[in-house]
This record gives C-alpha cells, structure tokens and sequence, in this order.
C-alpha cells in the first residue's frame, strides 16, 4: 500500500485573479495527486475559514503563504509515512491539529487541497477513476451511480455581477429524463438562446462571475422573463422540458430584519417575500430556490419550506454551510428540502461526505457544488458523481473553469456505460 511521501504547495490564482493553494501528494509508488481549491464571493457566515495572510502589500492582503507555511510545516510531518488510502485516518488527523470548529488555525483551504490531492494520489495507486475510488468512502453504496442532474447559471446578478439585480442565480435545469450529454446541449442552446434574447432587446451580454449574462434590468423578474423568452424560442416547454431555479442568496439582500429587492418599492417582510416567490413560482414554475431567506432567518425560512417545498426544492446554502450543526438545526426546525454540499465550506473530503450522507437520511435532495471563485480543478464532478448527489451547479456552460467540471462529466458519462 502506497504512503504519503511528500507533500508540496504554491500559490497560484483562481478564475477571479485572487490567490488560491494549489497542493500535490507524492506517494511511495510514484503516484501524485494535484489539487487546487476555490474561493466564494458571497460567502456564508457559518463556513470554514478560508485563511489569508492578511498582508497588503501582496494581492490586498489576499495571499495564502501563511496556509501554504501550514501545509509544509505543520500537515505534512504529520501525514508523511501515512497510507493514503486511509482518507478518514488522514483527514481526522487535521482535524484533529486543527482543533478548532472552522478550520481557523490551518485553514480549510489548506486542509481542503490535501485532502484532495490525497484522494487523487491515492485513486491513481488503485488504478481507479477517481469517481469509483471515492464511492468506497460513501455508505449505502446501493445508491444509483449516475451522473447528476446540472444546474445552469446562465444568468448573473447579486455580488456575482455588480449587483446588477438581488438575486444572484437564475438558473436553467433540464428535466429528469434527459441523459447528461443531452442536459448538457440544453444548457449550452439556453445559454446562447438567453444571449440573442438580451442583445435583440439591447441589453449587454457581457458576463458575470460564473460565466452567466449579468444585463442590468429593472427587476428579478425581468431575469426570469428573458429565460422563459429564450426557451419559448427555441420551443422548449417550461416545466417539461426545462425547468428554473433561482439562488437568491437573501442574506446580500437582507438589512434591519427587512428584504429589499428591486421588484418592490417598499422593503418586504419574510411572509412577503415568500408570498412573492409564489408568486413567480406560478407563472415561470420555479423548481429550485437557493438560500431563498436570510442566513439566520429561521422563521422566514420554516414558513417559505412550508409554502413551497410541495413544488420547489428550498436549498440551504449560507444557511448550512455544509456544517453538521447547521445541517442538524435545518433538520429540526424542518426549514428546507434540499441542501448546497462545498466541500471548502467545511474542509476535507470526508467531513463532506458525512454532511451529505445525515442530509440524505434526512430525506434531503443533495446538490454538490462549485464556488464563483473556481480553478480548472474538476474535482467535484467525480465527487458529485461518487456521492450519488442529485444534483450538480457549476456555474454557466462556458468559460474554462466552469467547463472543466462538465466536460468532466461527459467523460464519467461514458465510462459508466461500460461498466
Ligand atoms: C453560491 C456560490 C456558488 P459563492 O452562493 O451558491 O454559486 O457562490 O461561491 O460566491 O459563494
Ligand atoms: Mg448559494
């Protein structure tokens, strides 16, 4: 069985031009793995701490070494000689030099880029894709493997695009019945239908964050409309064939216990708010809300999981922060039916796949997804598919780091075919 042998990190850049770890892990049998982790935008007040140096003489005081200084002179000793199939063993082990509940004395980016670099190296040892090697960390392997079901943010708003509108995705889901390559052709004929619709009505395409259009319009619903435009040119049936989502990502819209989007003049209540993604729900179907309410808006959230989750997947995101004791608070207080999984929300690979493994028990939809401040990694996509998860978001079927994951996925697509 191969151990850890070495273990090296460096600083290198995201999508978005701020530093990020990238980290590799060298075995004994000359296997490595390399693994670079994201970075959020709009980031969750209960997520782990994605550690910088604070130092503003380098990139705004967003430099990792002080995580990379971490990797080399604390982690590593500690893992060198480990076998690295042992993905618990390991992981626990940081855990357990960390010490803390969110990562904040080595930093869940640096945990996180071992963690992955570990399961790379370690599924090339086994000769597995990395997919089939993740899967044995998951319980109730009678679970479909599949590749899930994508989410396209094929529209930008909220910090993801200057604040252009409140809320931050809107999304484009194929339906169930579609295979992934066929999902991925819908999205990418959404995508450039979206782009004709908004420039035939003089409104700018240039792009956001994650890859979506990011138009300045007067209200969240006009995004909405313009989706719906884009499917009805090219004939596709809402609610058939396509369905929409949204990631609100309330907690940027949120201040002095009131929401205020454009759709409204005046600042709106929780019950308000929810009243109106009925509202929207009944005239564009809406399949999926993200983060509908405010991060510690517990009542708003019981009563909008209440309204709409017959129909509508409410998601927490900011609200969970693929944290157990978010997740478990969700759970009780039956405040939604379907949860974000980030692995960087939380920190290592198997923390995530027992965040995921409680949901699902808890009769949750999972939905394992990408950060807006993301590397050509394509991590996730095995992961997603390893975890069984129902769902996957990885921004807009464009621009290189987003498409890594999904051309990823057309890759697994194929191989499960032949097993
Ligand atoms: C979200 C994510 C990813 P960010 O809110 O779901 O789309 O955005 O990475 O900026 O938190
Ligand atoms: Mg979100």
């Amino acid at each position: 069985m191969a151990k850890i042998k070495q273990i090296i990190a460096r600083e290198i850049l995201n999508a978005k031009g701020q530093p990020t770890i990238e980290t590799t892990v060298i075995l004994t049998d000359g296997s490595f793995g390399v693994a670079s982790v994201p970075t959020g935008t709009s980031v969750g007040e209960y997520e782990a701490t994605d550690l910088r140096d604070g130092d503003e003489k380098r990139y705004q005081g967003k430099g990792v070494l002080k995580a990379i200084s971490n990797i080399e002179q604390i982690i590593a000793p500690a893992l060198i000689g480990m076998e690295a199939s042992k993905q618990p063993e390991i992981d626990r082990k940081m855990i357990e030099m960390d010490g803390t509940q969110n990562k904040g004395k080595l930093g869940a980016n640096a945990t996180l880029s071992v963690s992955e670099a570990v399961a790379k190296a370690a599924a090339r040892s086994s000769i597995l894709p990395l997919f089939m090697y993740l899967r044995g960390f998951v319980k109730r392997e009678n679970l479909p493997l599949k590749v899930p079901i994508p989410l396209f943010n094929v529209l930008n708003g909220g910090l993801h695009a200057g604040k252009n509108l409140d809320f931050q995705e809107f999304l484009v889901i194929p339906a169930s019945s579609k295979s992934y390559s066929e999902s991925l052709n819908l999205g990418s004929s959404m995508y450039f239908a979206l782009e004709k619709a908004l420039d035939s009505a003089g409104y700018s395409t240039l792009v956001g964050d994650e890859g979506g259009f990011g138009p300045k319009l007067d209200t969240n619903k006009d995004a909405i409309e313009f989706l719906k435009r884009a499917a009805d040119s090219l004939n596709l049936r809402i609610g058939f064939d396509i369905f929409f989502g949204l990631d609100a990502a309330a907690s940027n819209f949120y201040s002095e216990q009131r929401y205020h989007i454009k759709d409204k003049t005046m600042a709106l209540t929780s019950k308000d708010l929810s009243d109106y993604y009925q509202t929207l729900n009944s005239d564009y179907h809406l399949l999926y809300i993200e983060d509908p309410m405010s991060q510690d808006d517990w009542d708003g959230w019981k009563a909008c999981n209440e309204a709409l989750s017959n129909q509508t997947l409410i998601v927490g995101d900011d609200l969970t922060a693929t944290n157990p004791y978010r997740l478990q608070m969700a759970i009780n207080k039956k405040a939604i039916n379907g949860i974000i999984i980030k692995p960087n929300q939380i920190g290592t690979v198997i923390e995530s796949l027992a965040v995921i493994e409680v949901a699902r028990l808890a009769g949750l939809k999972i939905i394992v997804s990408h950060r807006s401040g993301e590397t050509n990694d394509d991590f996730i996509a095995d992961f997603a598919v390893a975890a069984s998860a129902d769902y996957c978001k990885f921004g807009a079927p464009a621009r290189g780091e987003r498409v890594s994951k999904y051309n990823r996925l057309l890759q697994i697509e194929r191989q499960l075919k032949s097993i």
